[in-house]
């Protein structure tokens, strides 16, 4: 199964963004590349809807299918759609290179239909000590998003 994320936003942020699974158990990559963002650690979620009707807000808060805290992609209380930062270089870009074993194109855990967001900040995996970060990681606004689709 392959899946394709086409990011935008209102700014001079965009990318593309690939997911690729063998089969139902296995991990999902995800790889590619998003431009225009400032140097270092931007949060990088799926979330719940595939709705860009008022821009990235519409996509609603991270997909969270088992009803659990934020956290960090390694963590077992992680929300489905949590994974974690990119990374920025100097030349404002960050190359994408993501295994992960909790989303899936498939099943209860599909992110098929969902939006994948880029954000302004980091995500502090669910440590920042306070409650935004046990919810969304105190990364800030959404600069570019776009909804998962299937392709070939
Ligand atoms: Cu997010
Ligand atoms: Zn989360």
């Amino acid at each position: 199964m392959r899946a394709v994320c086409v990011l935008r936003g209102a700014g001079d942020v965009s990318g593309t963004v690939y997911f690729e699974q063998q089969d139902e158990s296995s991990s999902v990559k995800v790889t590619g590349e998003i431009k225009g963002l400032t140097p270092g650690s931007h949060g990088f979620h799926v979330h719940v809807y595939g709705d860009n009707t008022n821009g990235c807000i519409s996509a609603g808060p991270h997909f969270n299918p088992l009803n659990k805290t934020h956290g960090a992609p390694t963590d077992a209380e992680r929300h489905v759609g949590d994974l974690g930062n990119v990374i920025a270089g100097s030349d404002n870009i960050a190359n994408v290179n993501i295994e992960d074993k909790i989303i899936s194109l498939v099943g209860p855990n599909s992110i098929i239909g969902r939006t994948m967001v880029v954000h302004e900040k980091a995500d502090d995996l669910g440590k920042g000590g306070n409650d935004e970060s046990k919810l969304t990681g105190n990364a800030g606004g959404r600069l570019a998003c776009g909804v998962i689709g299937i392709t070939g």
